[in-house]
């Protein structure tokens, strides 16, 4: 065994956002195992092994060439310039003085901070909770980000229309209910196991896949929407209804129409617990515009034939049908709608409320949906107090780099963008999140100065000025918790840190030590006396319900305790049904806002004041005449650990594989396995195709998280030869309401690439002298 490597021979318990797992180090190889209790693991641990030592690893901290010799200063070199290597103590005493310098000429609102991203599981490094903290403590505060890239429209149009979105997500139908339950499941985009087998925080137990099966054995009908037949998994048997990408709303219409005129809807439920249905009814009637929403209207939008959707509407009357939306849905333009849609047609069929029944927004969408709550709190790292207040939707990042001054719109207030001067970024990868990222170098080029902290050589951490190597989970200690999962896990120290890197905690603490602000932002104590303080607040509350608290050196010992959970009881819908009275919906009216006044007053086109189905401006045409699906991944959690065996295993000729309908395939000369190049006029990649008959037509899929990798960096719109669809992808809000992202959907051409294969250097690390 390498001395730098710890012995870890036996054993010890670990947690990702991937599951809990245990690993060892036996003569310097990492082997894991998934912990024993997890009925279907998720393979994406397999990861961990190779990438632990990875040269895509960043060893020491460096800085960027040209920041160094000219200084601070907008700069289009950000991504093209070679590195130097700097020891810690004189990088941070550069990086401290550029702070202050920000600090004292410029102050909290010239510092971007809003850092999105997923970084790792455990509590206490969690990255985004630690960099606010220290933004919070040495400035005072920071220029923030609101709402996430995965439910940018859902979470800011739910609490208009119904209510509380943590509460419709977290507290409302759940998979044992589903197993015992529901009679039909109707799943708009789907539930794709690879989604539901992630949360944040860490997950012990995989219960979707069985929860479904359980269902379908009952003789519950499961109903897939998607163009991707893989949205449900292959056991429960689903119906496959392959609808044109984007086109959810108006097949919700065209049911709720045919179960209207029909007769089949629950008016008792909609005139008690909804508000706003007349208005709507006239618009789905067509006595507000002239066009009735009915199965001929929609079909020739959404590709399904009418017949269809009138037979499915008549199959959703007198069951206990459970209506979901995945998130995929609301990511992409006009994505509030099919959100607010879904809950009307849930209502329509007047189930919301009862178990199994009703609407399960998002339900599969992330692990710790549809789960009973821990009914004890967790481990929390305060982020202490932002006291600048100023923040964009977190999708408005290059928009607010490059237009600073500008007015935009969002959830009803007229906003203005500010002017920044220094990016932080920590636990997040912007060049794997956002979109249009050939915008996004332009805007990056526009900063004085971007910081980021990474384990790996991201493009993200390509493009920064001062780069400074982190831990990986596995090099920490931790405690991994999510408010869904009963198990927390004492994540032991596997590893010893990678090169030079260092805990996000140590870095932001000799940070503060140069910023005069060390007593605020370590509070004295080290990363072990954290956990302690952290986890004091879980033994409390276990102490208050007169369970067993172990002490922390017993938790830690037995590496994971089980948390009491709450009942399985509805949440909020239940109580609303029972009593709409006494047990409103936290909504301008208590009830479900079918129209709402509030989102009416706004006067925006882009979202008006009920549910309606609204043509997206990117349809396919001449020249893009595909869809494009970017999805989530299988094999990786987004781009973390993109280098691992188990993501490297699943592209072929070294690229991310796309796939297509081998009728598409066909027609432009394309054959299993060929590269071929995907492009529209933002951006072109490369990826390997794989033909199958599961994906619509027309449509061609291609999962995010392959690290970008430009072929000619030097080029302003270089080709990606890695197969990052991002480069495709339009940068623009779901709508003036939410300003969500967009990022799953855009248009685009394909063809056979021909040309010699350039190499992969996305996984290189970059010049360094
Ligand atoms: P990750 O790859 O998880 O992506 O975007 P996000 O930025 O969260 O990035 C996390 C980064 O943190 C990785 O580079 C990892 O190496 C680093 N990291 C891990 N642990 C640590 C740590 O302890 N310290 C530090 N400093 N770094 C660490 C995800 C975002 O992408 C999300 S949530 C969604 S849902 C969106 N989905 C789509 C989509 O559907 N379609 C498109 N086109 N685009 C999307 N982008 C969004």
């Amino acid at each position: 065994m390498s001395a730098e490597i710890a012995a870890t021979t036996e054993f010890h318990p670990h947690s990702s956002h991937w599951g809990v797992f245990s690993a060892a180090l036996r003569d310097g190889e990492l082997l894991v195992r998934p912990h024993p209790g997890d009925p279907d693991p998720n393979d994406i641990i397999q990861n961990f092994p190779s990438a632990l030592r990875h040269p895509a690893r960043i060893a020491q901290p460096m800085v960027r060439r040209g920041w160094l010799e000219r200084g601070p200063g907008p700069d289009r070199r950000r991504g093209r310039d070679e590195f130097v290597p700097m020891p810690w103590d004189a990088v941070l005493d550069l990086l401290g003085g550029e702070l202050r310098r920000i600090r004292d000429s410029h102050g909290p609102g010239a510092v971007f901070g809003g850092s999105y991203g997923w970084a790792s599981a455990g509590r206490f490094h969690h990255a985004q909770s630690q960099i606010h903290r220290f933004l919070n403590s040495a400035f005072g505060g920071y220029v923030a980000s609101v709402n996430s890239y995965s439910s940018g429209a859902a979470s800011v149009i739910v609490p208009h229309i119904l209510g509380n979105y943590e509460e419709l997500t977290k507290h409302n139908v759940t998979w044992e209910q589903v197993a015992q339950h529901s009679e039909m499941v109707l799943a708009f985009g789907g539930m794709a196991l690879k989604n539901s087998m992630v949360a944040g925080g860490g997950i012990s137990e995989h219960v979707e896949r069985g929860a479904m099966q359980a269902a379908r054995e009952r003789g519950c009908d499961f109903v897939l929407v998607s163009p991707l037949r893989g949205d449900l998994p292959e056991e429960v048997g689903a119906e496959w209804i392959a609808n044109i990408p984007g086109t959810d709303t108006a097949l919700m219409l065209a049911l709720v129409h045919t179960l209207v005129t029909e007769g089949l809807h629950d008016q008792a439920f909609l005139d008690r617990f909804t508000t706003g249905w007349p208005v709507f009814e006239r618009y789905l009637l067509g006595e507000a515009d002239g066009q009735s929403k009915d199965a001929k209207w929609a079909a020739p939008i959404t590709g399904v034939a009418a017949e269809a959707i009138r037979t499915l509407a008549r199959r959703l009357h007198g069951r206990r049908v459970l209506v979901t939306v995945a998130h995929a849905l609301q990511r992409a333009e006009h994505g509030e709608q099919p959100v607010w849609m879904g809950a009307v047609l849930a209502a329509a069929l007047g189930q919301i409320g009862l178990p199994g029944g009703g609407y399960g927004y998002a339900l599969g969408a992330i692990g710790y949906y549809g789960r009973r709550a821990n009914a004890v709190p967790g481990p929390t790292l305060s982020q202490g107090r932002n006291r600048h207040g100023n923040y964009i939707p977190v999708a408005r990042i290059a928009d607010m780099l490059l237009n600073p001054g500008t007015q935009y719109r969002y959830n009803g207030q007229t906003r203005t963008y500010p002017d920044i001067r220094l990016v932080y970024w920590a636990g997040g990868n912007p060049f794997h999140h956002h979109q249009d990222l050939n915008r996004l170098r332009q805007a990056f080029a526009r900063v004085d100065t971007l910081v980021v902290h990474e384990l790996a050589w991201t493009a993200t951490a390509r493009h920064a000025d001062i780069v400074l190597p982190a831990t990986m989970t596995l090099e920490r200690e931790d405690i991994g918790y999510s408010s869904h999962d009963p198990l927390m896990v004492a994540m032991h120290r596997i590893a010893e840190p990678y090169g030079e890197a260092r805990d996000d905690y140590d870095i932001f603490a000799g940070l503060s030590g140069r910023l005069g602000v060390a007593e605020a932002f370590t509070e004295g104590r080290t990363s072990r006396e954290w956990l302690h303080h952290l986890y004091a607040r879980t033994q409390q509350g276990l102490r208050d319900q007169g369970l067993p608290a172990p002490d922390f050196e017993e938790f830690w010992a037995a590496g994971t305790l089980r948390l009491p959970q709450g009942p399985d009881d509805g949440g909020p819908w239940r109580a609303f049904r029972e009593d709409p009275e006494a047990n409103p919906l936290p909504t301008p009216s208590g009830r479900i806002e079918i129209f709402s006044e509030t989102i009416a007053g706004f006067g925006e086109a882009s979202c008006p004041g009920h549910p309606a189905w609204l043509p997206p401006d990117e349809i396919p045409g001449a020249g893009t005449p595909l869809h494009l699906v970017a999805n989530q991944p299988a094999t990786r959690l987004h781009s973390q650990l993109d280098f691992g065996d188990h993501s490297i295993g699943s592209k072929r000729r070294g690229r991310e594989v796309a796939s297509m309908h081998p009728a598409d395939a066909a027609a432009r000369g394309i054959a299993d396995g060929d590269v071929i190049r995907l492009f529209n006029d933002r951006g072109a990649c490369l990826a390997a195709v794989r033909l199958t008959p599961e994906i619509r037509p027309g449509v061609v899929q291609l999962a995010t998280g392959a690290w970008y990798d430009p072929e000619d960096p030097e080029d302003d719109r270089p080709l990606c030869v890695h197969g990052n669809p991002n480069v495709l992808t339009r940068d623009a809000g779901t709508s003036a309401l939410a300003q969500g992202c967009t990022g799953q959907l855009t248009v685009v051409e394909v063809e056979r690439f021909t040309g010699n294969l350039p190499p992969i250097r996305a996984f290189d690390p970059p010049q360094a002298r």
